[in-house]
C-alpha cells in the first residue's frame, strides 16, 4: 500500500480565477494551460495499519496543522473513502520549486498525491478519473495529470463528472514552446489564490466581463496551439493574464500581486518585442513572471532577464509530460 508519483507543475496560457461549486471545485471558466518539464513535485504515499494518524513531510519539514496540513489530510481522506480503507497515511512530498509563490506548487502538489494515493489505496482509475480526482485536490491540479497543452473544460453538470483535462497538443508536437518562470520572490504569497477567488466572483465588477470574454481567448489559443502560431497565443495569453489582473486588482480587498520587479520584467518583455525579438509574458497568483518565447530566443532572453535588478532566478520550461508513477520510494 506504498506508491510514489511525479507531476509537474503547469502555467495557464488562458486562466481560471473563480468557482461555480468550491466543495466540488467547479470553474466558472475553461482554462488552457502547459504542463511545465522544469517545475515538479514527487510524492509517496502510504496507507498502513501501523500509523495512529495522517503524517505528512513537505520538502523535509513535517506538517502537523494549517491549510496545506488540511487540504492534503482531505484529499487523502477522499482517495480512502472511495478505496474503502481506513489506514492512516504518510505522505512524503518534494518541490523542486518555490512552494506557494505563485508557481503552481498546489498542481503538481495534488497530482502527485492523487496519482500515488489512488495506487496505494488500490485503485484503478482510467486517466480521466485521475484528473477529476485530482481537481477535488485543487483546480488547477486536475491539469497537471496529462502531458503537454492541456484543456480543463468548464463542464456543465452539477455532480462535475464533464469538468476534466484532456491533452490538446501533445509535448512533442510543439517542443520548441519554452516558458521561462522568472523569480522575483521565493517569499510565499499573502493572499492564496483559493480566498482570492472567492472575493473576486462575490464583489469585483468586472467580473462578468472577464467571463464574457474568456471564451474567445481559449478559442484563439486553441488556433493558435493547432497552426503552431506562436504570435497567436503569446498576444492572447498576455492580454489574458492582464484581464485576470485586472480583476484581481479591482476586488475588494484588492489583491495585487506585482512587485516592483513584476513591472520591470513587463516593459522590458514590451520593449524587447518592439526590438523584434518576440516574447510575451504572463502572471498567475504571485509576482513571478512567466516569459513565453520560442527554443531559439532562450539564451539571449535568458541573459537579458538576467541582467535586471530584480531577478532571483530563471527556470526554464519545456512542454512536459504527465504525472506518472515511480519505482523509488521517497521513504
Ligand atoms: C490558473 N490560478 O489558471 C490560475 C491563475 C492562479 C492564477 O489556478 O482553489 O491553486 O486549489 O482550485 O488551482 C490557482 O488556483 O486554486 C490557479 P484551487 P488553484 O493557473
Amino acid at each position: 500500500m506504498k506508491a510514489t508519483a511525479t507531476a509537474n507543475a503547469n502555467i495557464a496560457l488562458s486562466k481560471y480565477w473563480g468557482k461555480r461549486d468550491k466543495k466540488l471545485m467547479l470553474p466558472q471558466n475553461g482554462r488552457i494551460s502547459m504542463t511545465c518539464d522544469g517545475m515538479k513535485t514527487d510524492t509517496t504515499v502510504e496507507f498502513d495499519q501501523n500509523y495512529s494518524q495522517d503524517e505528512f513531510v513537505l520538502d523535509g519539514t513535517p506538517l502537523t496543522e494549517g491549510r496545506e496540513f488540511n487540504d492534503v489530510v482531505a484529499h487523502i481522506s477522499l482517495i480512502r473513502e472511495r478505496a474503502g480503507i481506513t489506514e492512516k497515511a504518510k505522505i512524503v512530498s518534494n518541490n523542486s520549486m518555490p512552494t506557494a509563490a505563485g508557481l503552481a506548487s498546489s498542481a503538481s502538489g495534488f497530482a502527485a498525491l492523487s496519482v500515488a494515493g489512488a495506487k496505494a489505496a488500490g485503485l484503478q482509475l482510467s486517466a480521466k478519473e485521475l484528473t477529476l480526482l485530482s481537481r477535488r485536490g485543487s483546480g488547477s491540479a486536475s491539469r497537471s495529470t496529462e502531458e503537454g497543452f492541456v484543456e480543463w473544460f468548464r463542464g456543465e453538470k452539477e455532480d462535475g463528472t464533464d469538468s476534466y483535462a484532456e491533452t490538446i497538443l501533445k509535448a512533442s508536437e510543439w517542443p520548441e514552446f519554452r516558458m521561462l518562470a522568472t523569480i522575483v520572490s521565493s517569499s510565499e504569497k499573502k493572499v492564496k489564490s483559493r480566498a482570492g477567488m472567492a472575493q473576486s466572483v462575490e464583489n469585483c465588477p468586472y467580473y462578468t466581463g472577464w467571463l464574457e470574454t474568456v471564451n474567445a481567448d481559449l478559442a484563439a489559443i486553441r488556433k493558435g496551439l493547432q497552426e503552431k502560431n506562436f504570435t497567436l497565443v503569446g498576444k492572447t495569453a498576455e492580454h489574458n493574464a492582464l484581464k485576470m489582473h485586472a480583476v484581481m486588482m479591482t476586488t475588494t480587498p484588492a489583491i495585487v500581486y506585482f512587485m516592483p520587479a513584476t513591472l520591470e520584467i513587463m516593459h522590458a518583455v514590451t520593449a524587447w518585442r518592439e526590438e523584434g525579438l518576440e516574447c510575451y509574458y504572463t502572471m498567475d497568483g504571485g509576482p513571478q513572471v512567466k516569459v513565453l518565447c520560442l527554443e531559439k530566443d532562450v539564451a539571449e532572453l535568458t541573459k537579458r532577464l538576467q541582467a535586471l535588478s530584480g531577478v532571483e532566478k530563471i527556470i526554464e520550461c519545456k512542454p512536459g509530460q504527465g504525472a506518472q508513477l515511480l519505482d523509488t520510494h521517497l521513504f
